[in-house]
């Protein structure tokens, strides 16, 4: 095995966002590209002599990639390789492996929920050993390194089956390939009454799983229909295509239309499923859907948090919870009734980790379809599927009258996301510097008929390791709780996307529709940051 050293030149901009590098997949097939940032995964994390979990959601590119990586990874000194079958691993299977094998940190290749494809994204991320996206301070110094670097290190060729599971040598190196969904099957029986659920689906009740033909379907399908006994067909689009079948692997209102569909009764056959779900492109996003509701993200952290105890895993309570800034504050009301801690990260689940390791919080979840809990150190959509599957099993309740129970006991907070995607660069940070700029000035205004109590430019101080993230999302916060966040995307990979967050919470009035009840607030949110005048765009592209 010879080691090859190949100078290359620096790229422009392989500054990982939100969750690690994404771009088009033509800006990742140019030579180097790739080779450059696992290069500088490999210059600032010590992994000589390691262990490294590999995978991907199986798009377009995933294949080609983990060829290169693994060759790199022999060339740099690496012992071992656990890499899935296929190149497929699910972004919450490659934190469960990392964790259960103890290895030293992992590679992802995935853009989530962006399309893939040959003119789709592609994504690049590191995980660190506790099994979560890497810290800041790790991926600001990856960063730092592709902007100076001049060679990298490869082996010619490494000859291993990726299809076939077994133990290879690639020189020194050992490449495992293993069975995706083994260890993270086994983790789920250990924190669900499979009993419960198995006995609701033998009961006849019937469930529509979409996995929007991405990573999740293998994962669904050995567990709904494999182990758990729904009916076969219950799990669609379940097989991994390298473009999605063509569509946006975003469960959400927007892009899981079929499935939303199907819940009302439109397109099934014998009515609507009891209980509906999808999942992203590499099944960390979750979506909960019932015959009446969609579930919203932030209503489903608060629901899981009020019920958690009626989960095996979760028997003996929850250290406390965590939602990004922008997810609505209904899990707070849960938190404190519960008298538990309820913390405020910013947008990403890497700034989960310090919490969930020092044992402070034990779910946590975003308002973009993403729930975790201590269980891995990753949002997770099939965990999040079988945490309701536990309460609809174990309540006898329907999804619907869950949700129903939630309101009336903790209030309902109304909330949406509205997009503008793909709006011009220069545009869109001089609506941000807009807002900042009249920051200062809010405090005490009226607003949408309603008095300004803050308005900040969000700043995080981890409790844990004391770093300091700013500029994370312009907040105005109203006397009555509302709120309206401003931020910008950090997982684009086409000019910018503004999302405007919206929340309204409400003690009594709990049948509203969301985009009604919050009108106002919307109204005022394009005022304020004067969205029309400053995009040129009348109305959102996308609104969960
Ligand atoms: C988005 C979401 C954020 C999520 C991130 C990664 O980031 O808003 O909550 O953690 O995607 O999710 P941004 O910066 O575009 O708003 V995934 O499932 O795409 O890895
Ligand atoms: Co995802």
């Amino acid at each position: 095995m010879t080691i090859q050293t190949i100078p290359t030149r620096a790229f422009d901009g392989q500054k990982p966002g939100t969750s690690g590098l994404r771009k088009k997949v033509t800006v990742f097939q140019q030579p180097h590209y790739l080779e450059n940032f696992v290069q500088a995964v490999f210059d600032t994390v010590p992994l000589a002599g390691a262990t490294l979990v590999l995978g991907g959601d199986g798009r377009f590119h995933n294949r080609v990639a983990v060829d290169t990586i693994v060759r790199m990874a022999a060339a740099n000194g690496v012992a071992r390789v656990l890499v899935g079958q296929g190149g497929l691993l699910s972004t919450p299977a490659v934190s469960c492996v990392i964790r259960k094998h103890g290895a030293d940190g992992g590679i992802i290749l995935s853009a989530s929920h962006n399309p893939g494809g040959p003119d789709g994204d592609f994504g690049i991320k590191y995980n660190i050993g506790n099994g979560g996206p890497a810290p800041e301070k790790i991926t600001d110094a990856i960063y730092a390194v592709t902007q100076t670097i001049t060679e990298y290190r490869i082996v010619e060729s490494a000859e291993f089956d990726l299809d076939t599971l077994g133990r290879y040598s690639v020189g020194d190196m050992i490449v495992d390939v293993i069975d995706p969904v083994d260890d993270y099957a086994e983790l789920m029986q250990q924190l669900f009454d499979f009993d419960a659920i198995r006995a609701w689906f033998a009961a006849g009740h019937t469930l529509r799983f979409d996995a929007m033909s991405a990573a999740s379907g293998p994962y669904a399908t050995r567990l709904l229909e494999g182990l758990l006994g729904a009916t076969p067909g219950s799990v669609v689009n379940g097989v991994p295509l390298e473009d999605f079948g063509g569509h946006h692997p975003d469960p959400n209102p927007a892009h899981a239309t079929e499935l939303i569909d199907a819940m009302r009764g439109g397109s099934a056959p014998h009515g609507a499923p009891d209980f509906g779900a999808a999942s992203d492109g590499d099944a960390d996003r979750n979506m909960v859907v019932g015959r009446k509701h969609n579930v919203s993200p932030s209503d489903s952290l608060a629901v899981l948090a009020a019920n958690a105890t009626l989960i095996p895993g979760y028997a003996n309570g929850l250290a406390g919870v965590a939602r990004s800034m922008p997810t609505s504050c209904a899990v707070d009301v849960v938190a404190e009734e519960l008298g538990i801690d309820c913390f405020e990260t910013p947008t990403g689940w890497k700034f989960f980790g310090n919490l969930l390791d020092a044992g402070k919080v034990t779910l946590c979840g975003e308002e973009s379809y993403g729930t975790g809990s201590d269980h891995v150190r990753e949002k997770d959509g099939v965990w999040a599927v079988l945490c309701w599957l536990n309460l609809v099993a174990k309540t006898g309740q329907s999804i619907d009258e869950l949700l129903e129970a939630h309101w009336a006991r903790f209030g309902r907070h109304y909330y949406s996301r509205h997009d503008f995607e793909a709006i011009d660069t220069v545009a869109a940070n001089a609506l941000v510097d807009g807002l900042r700029a009249k920051l200062p000035t809010l405090v005490g205004s009226q607003l949408a008929g309603k008095r300004i109590a803050l308005a900040d430019d969000f700043a995080y101080d981890d409790p844990i390791d004391h770093s300091h993230s700013a500029k994370q999302g312009i907040r105005i916060v109203f006397d009555d709780g509302a709120r309206i966040v401003y931020r910008l995307s950090g997982t684009g990979t086409d000019g910018a996307t503004l999302r405007v967050y919206l929340e309204q919470p409400e003690r009594d009035r709990l049948d509203l529709d969301a985009q009604e009840a919050l009108a106002p607030l919307i109204a005022a949110s394009r005022e304020l940051a004067d969205i029309k005048g400053l995009t040129g765009r009348e109305a959102p592209t996308v609104v969960t």
